[in-house]
């Protein structure tokens, strides 16, 4: 009997190893920050795979962890107090194990509290406005007569990349010469925009200069690497 038992999840996606953190997720922009940062921290992890074929996402296991339906989850045996913890929300989840470690994330309160800023730009802005383009441009609203929502979408999608571009001058990083939780967010998602999305051409990526810089600098680390591919 493991303390993760009691979890309904683990009915669905038994842990072979509960003293290790549970993540419940799919390669996606937001699935993969999480495998990212686990990469990043080291920390051990056991991955389980949500079909989205399957529709293991509106499966009430699934549910009993993220009532939003939607992946990443996780399930930390050892949460504060040395309890079990469980959490939806990719950005929750990034500055909980962020602050768990005392890693990705600085030390300082200015700096903290400066990098959960750029966390919320991806959350609030980046990851709805770029998935309503890729909504548009590639999935079933390709397919829309009118172009007025896509072109919103594009508008929004070319600003917000503007305001990181120019976050981005001079700096190695979103917070400048620490790589953080800010980096792990945001990235994947421009990954996605001109990767799977296709839409590069559309939102005249090139002109962003200082975002495709750090994201060649992203892309080239071996956790990000590894975390891109989990779960397989
Ligand atoms: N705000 C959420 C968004 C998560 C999200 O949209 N996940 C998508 C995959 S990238 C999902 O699970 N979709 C399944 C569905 O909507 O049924 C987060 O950042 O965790």
């Amino acid at each position: 009997m493991s303390s993760l038992d009691s979890f309904a999840i683990t009915r669905k996606w038994p842990a072979r190893h509960p003293d290790r953190i549970q993540l419940y997720s799919l390669p996606t922009p937001n699935g993969v920050k999480v495998s990212i940062l686990l990469e990043e921290l080291g920390l051990p992890y056991e991955p389980h795979r949500v079909s989205f074929d399957s529709q293991d996402q509106f499966s009430p296991e699934f549910l009993s962890l993220s009532p939003n339906n939607k992946i990443p989850a996780i399930l930390d045996p050892n949460g504060p107090d040395g309890k079990p913890l469980a959490l939806f929300e990719s950005g929750a989840i990034l500055v909980y194990l962020a602050s768990k470690t005392g890693q990705l994330i600085p030390a300082d309160t200015a700096g903290r509290f400066e990098t959960l800023q750029w966390v919320m730009f991806q959350m609030g802005g980046i990851g709805p406005m770029f998935g309503q383009l890729g909504f548009f441009h590639k999935f079933a609203g390709k397919d829309y007569e009118d172009k007025r929502p896509r072109d919103r979408y594009v508008a929004e999608s070319k600003r917000l990349l503007g305001v990181l571009d120019k976050r981005l001058e001079g700096r190695d990083w979103v917070m400048g010469e620490q790589y953080t939780i800010a980096d792990i967010a945001i990235l994947p998602w421009v990954r996605n925009l001109v990767g799977f999305y296709g839409a590069g051409d559309l939102v005249e990526f090139p002109q962003f200069k200082n975002v495709a810089r750090v994201l060649e600098a992203f892309v080239a680390r071996p956790a990000v690497i590894k975390g891109l591919t989990i779960p397989a």
